[in-house]
């Protein structure tokens, strides 16, 4: 028979990070607001949550890996960038997105991206808890599974 593993939805004991960008506060704020929501319905004491605010999402890998070196469980990275405002959108976006899954790797604390790289507001917003659901709750889920499961197999 296999064993079979899965971090639990239970965030009881548990210390997170989330790590959020200023720029198009707008939007993150809101990402911000699911991710606290969600951490505090699982289980997360508040005196386990700590928020610290980057200028933009490229500085969200920084900020992660400080805050994997520290005592924290998992890091929730949470920005918005839009391409109709940004020339240089790609290496932004690809600068937070890879940074971030590399802090991930090389710490082996669960960095979870909560980025949204979209076109336009419009979208940024029917994804920070519009029609198309909220990128700031599905981080904040994430996290606690993967401090869970790192606890199985690590
Ligand atoms: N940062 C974002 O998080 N989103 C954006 O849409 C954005 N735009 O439009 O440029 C953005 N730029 C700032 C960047 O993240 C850094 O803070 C800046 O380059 C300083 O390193």
């Amino acid at each position: 028979m296999s064993r079979v593993l899965e971090g639990a939805l239970d965030g009881a004991g548990l210390r997170v990070c989330v790590v959020v960008s200023r720029w198009n506060e707008f939007v993150t704020r809101r990402l911000l607001e699911g991710a606290e929501k969600v951490l505090r319905e699982r289980g997360v004491a508040d005196s386990d949550v700590t928020v610290a605010w980057v200028p933009g999402a490229f500085e969200l890998p920084t900020a992660a890996k400080w805050a994997a070196a520290g005592q924290f469980d998992a890091v929730v990275c949470l920005g918005a960038v839009i391409r109709g405002e940004t020339a240089h959108f790609e290496y932004v976006a690809g600068g937070a997105a890879e940074g971030i899954q590399r802090v991930a790797v090389e710490t082996t604390v669960p960095v979870i991206f909560g980025v949204l790289t979209v076109d336009t507001v419009e979208q940024a917003l029917s994804r920070a808890g519009g029609k198309d659901g909220h990128k700031g709750e599905e981080a904040a889920l994430a996290a606690i599974e993967m401090a869970n499961l790192r606890r199985q197999l690590l």
